[in-house]
């Protein structure tokens, strides 16, 4: 009986390796010794890796004391392998049941086999249901075993009924297309007698070195297509990146290098040179071409490019593209002068022929191709507010002190709505219209409470001041698990979002708590205002009662009733499209009414992303619809206290001082799978968590009493998230941003 040794580098993936080993553990096929090549992992995965090795003996350990990179480790377990074929796993991904198995009973009269599928998935348990349907689906198509009868065959290419494919001469590179050794069975000796091994040079890519040796001496190669391998989707790329998540400068660097080398040393060898070749053309349309320009540094590259360009064979250049045929043509014969603006040149076509396809991508190829070519207005300042929704928030707070203060800059407030009314008269652009893209493109300073489109590039000159809006409860962009909204790719979001935070000249923060979390969850590096929220100087004002007053006269609020405020936030899951959300009403009005509407009267407060309208028309003079009011602030001011759930409202609200309570209906929901928190709100929140209205009715009417009870807990809770808010933080800000 055939024996394989299945050799699994590992780097600090604990998290993934009872997934991965179990997965060879529990094989239908078990002659095999498991190689585990411990790349000098932290202790958590230390004692994963320890344990397996005591529960079973076929787990053998090498331990490397230093970090040496994927290459070095498969080499190192390559050494120590005694099977008669080796596989390769990867320490975040599994196997199905049946993949050793189904890879050997086919493997008669083969150096190599290759398993079909690498499907994407999150983790093990949760796959399982995805998993048995492929393998019924695989198993339908069972067929008589492939005959070594075929091998002798004639044609290049020959397809033995439905699931295997063998593949000879030519056509066998088809099978290296995807640069990885993974989910391949291949003979020892054949490993040994052509001293296949992996680069040690590069981090990226060392599969390369392996697999064109590998290609150049195959006869033939056999495709299994029910041998599944399942390739772990992998959704923190920020925090704990896979090796194919980790930065694209260096990985482009590490293709061509290794590309470089192998073209040299295989430059006789026509099998190889074209593939290789290939692999060259494709890797850098795909990978370099259209992102030379931002995420990747044209001098970093230029030489290794360049050497790579002048070894690819002219022949296979001739029904490329034209632009790829001109790009390739200048590395070769121009200098980097020359190749920069044959570059540019055609980023600029690309945005041209880009600008065709819809208005909104017409207007951003004049952004960037026009408007941002023109000067910067030194004294144009934009604002926007939950993506123009609004005039409210921190942006309109710095507005209002600006205003006053710095009366010569020039106002551009971006809104959906152009008749909102904003005192001081400043220009007005319909967010996303092409007078908006003017002004951002213009102005030198940038204030916005939320994320502004990723597209939009920002030139050096200008200055972008984020206030962001709120203190997070919330696990926030990079620290999310997984991304719950609609049409959101998890792994692109947190990308977008960091990307998004590297244009941040200034960012506003609440706390110190909130400064630590933004650095991690948007891995802010730059200046961080640590000044309390503008949007919260209301709080601190002086006329509080008459201010109270007046809003309560202005919004149509009895003024000898209480006012029970109620603001949740937004449900991930909960949706009518992306960015449209749903929210159902879950107080009880009609209870609420009865008992507390002699003194009290309820103020409703939906999240800005709920998109439909409450109907609360037969509780007219007892329920008022506030959702639509762009002050928040205004809104805490007349009440006496706040219902929400897990909004960072209650932080901005405790500056009050006045009564909070949690309808938190839905938390183990809420808090476990749709987001995640930063504290344990149960042990830490500044009043009551409540399942129902009669809960809160009963909260309501015991208020006094209530208050007491929680009085320390609230003490410490203001301590810790209130301390900056002093009244003053919109002229903190502008000190610091506008130099004053
Ligand atoms: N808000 C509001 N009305 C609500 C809920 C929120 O006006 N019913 C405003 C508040 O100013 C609040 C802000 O929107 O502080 C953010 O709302 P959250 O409910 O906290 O949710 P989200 O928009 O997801 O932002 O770091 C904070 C987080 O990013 C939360």
């Amino acid at each position: 009986m055939k024996k394989i040794s299945v050799i699994i580098p590992v780097s600090n993936t604990g998290m993934y390796l009872n997934d991965c080993i179990n997965s060879v553990l529990e094989q239908t096929y078990q002659n095999f010794e498991v190689i585990i090549v411990d790349d000098n992992s932290k202790t958590e995965t230390k004692q994963i890796i320890q344990d397996f090795y005591l529960l079973d003996e076929r787990v053998k350990v090498i331990t490397l004391e230093k970090h040496h990179g994927v290459g070095f480790a498969r080499n190192k377990g390559l050494d120590q392998a005694s099977g008669d074929y080796i596989y390769f796993l990867d320490s975040d991904d599994y196997i199905a049941e049946d993949t050793l198995g189904s890879l050997l009973r086919n493997a008669e009269g083969f150096t190599m086999v290759v398993g079909k599928s690498n499907i994407t998935a999150t983790d093990r348990t949760t796959n399982k249901e995805e998993k048995q349907m492929l393998q019924e689906d695989a198993q339908d198509l069972e067929s008589p075993k492939y005959s070594a009868e075929d091998e002798t065959s004639n044609l290049e290419e020959e397809t033995t009924p439905k699931d295997k494919t063998v593949l000879y001469k030519k056509k066998r590179a088809k099978l290296f297309k995807n640069r990885s050794v993974l989910n391949r069975l291949v003979a020892r000796d054949f490993i040994e007698e052509h001293g296949l091994r992996f680069s040690e040079q590069v981090k990226h890519h060392s599969d390369l070195a392996f697999l064109v040796p590998a290609l150049i001496n195959l006869e033939n190669i056999l495709l299994v297509k029910n041998s599944f391998y399942y390739k772990r989707r992998r959704n923190d790329p920020i925090h704990n990146p896979s090796l194919n998540q980790s930065e694209s400068r260096e990985k482009v660097k590490d293709f061509l290098q290794i590309y470089n080398s192998l073209r040299e040393a295989y430059k006789e060898v026509p099998i190889a040179g074209r593939y290789l070749d290939r692999q060259f053309l494709n890797y850098y349309r795909k990978q370099i071409a259209i992102y030379i320009k931002n995420t990747i540094n044209i001098e970093e590259v230029y030489d290794l490019l360049k050497a790579g360009a002048k070894k690819v064979d002219e022949n296979l250049l001739k029904n490329k593209s034209v632009i790829l045929r001109k790009e390739m043509r200048t590395l070769r014969t121009k200098d980097l002068h020359k190749y920069k603006a044959i570059i540019k040149l055609h980023n600029n076509l690309r945005q041209i022929r880009n600008m065709t396809k819809s208005k909104n991508k017409f207007f951003i190829g004049l952004y960037r191709l026009v408007f941002m070519k023109m000067p910067v207005k030194d004294n144009m300042v934009i604002l926007e507010s939950f993506q123009g929704k609004n005039y409210n928030d921190s942006p309109k707070y710095i507005y209002e002190y600006m205003r006053k203060h710095y009366p010569e800059f020039e106002y551009v407030w971006s809104l959906n709505d152009l008749n909102k009314d904003i005192p001081g008269n400043p220009k007005k652009v319909r967010r996303l219209s092409l007078r908006y893209y003017y002004n951002v493109a213009r102005a030198k300073f940038w204030i916005s409470n939320a994320r502004m489109p990723n597209y939009l590039n920002k030139r050096q000159e200008t200055t972008y001041l984020q206030t962001w809006h709120g203190t997070p409860l919330k696990k926030l962009a990079a620290d999310m698990d997984e991304v719950s909204m609609p049409g959101t790719n998890t792994v692109k979001y947190k990308r977008n979002f960091v990307r998004e935070a590297g244009k941040w000249d200034y960012l506003v923060s609440p706390n110190a708590y909130s400064s630590k979390i933004f650095r991690s969850a948007f891995q802010f590096q730059n200046e961080m205002l640590e000044t309390g929220y503008p949007r919260n100087d209301i709080l601190s004002a002086p006329d509080m009662e008459q201010l109270q007053k007046e809003l309560k006269t202005k919004l149509g609020i009895p003024e000898e009733k209480k006012v029970v405020l109620y603001a949740p936030t937004w449900r991930d899951n909960e949706f009518f499209e992306r960015g449209k959300y749903r929210f159902n009403l879950q107080l009880n009005l009609e209870q609420m009414r009865s008992r507390l509407g002699d003194d009290y009267v309820v103020v409703l407060r939906m999240h800005y992303l709920i998109a439909n309208q409450l109907d609360i028309s037969e509780f007219d003079g007892f329920a008022f619809d506030f959702s639509k009011y762009d002050d928040i602030g205004h809104l805490y001011l007349i009440s006496d206290i706040l219902i929400t759930d897990y909004s960072s409202v209650f932080f901005d609200y405790a500056n009050l001082k006045r009564p909070i309570l949690f309808y938190t209906y839905d938390l183990d929901l809420y808090k476990d799978t749709l987001r995640g928190f930063y504290f344990d709100i149960e042990k830490e929140a500044p009043g009551p968590l409540l399942k129902n209205t009669i809960q809160i009715i009963e909260a309501i009417e015991n208020i006094e009493e209530l208050s007491k009870d929680y009085a320390e807990r609230y003490n410490a809770f203001y301590g810790r998230f209130c301390a900056w808010d002093e009244g003053n933080a919109a002229e903190k800000v502008v000190n610091r941003v506008f130099n004053k």
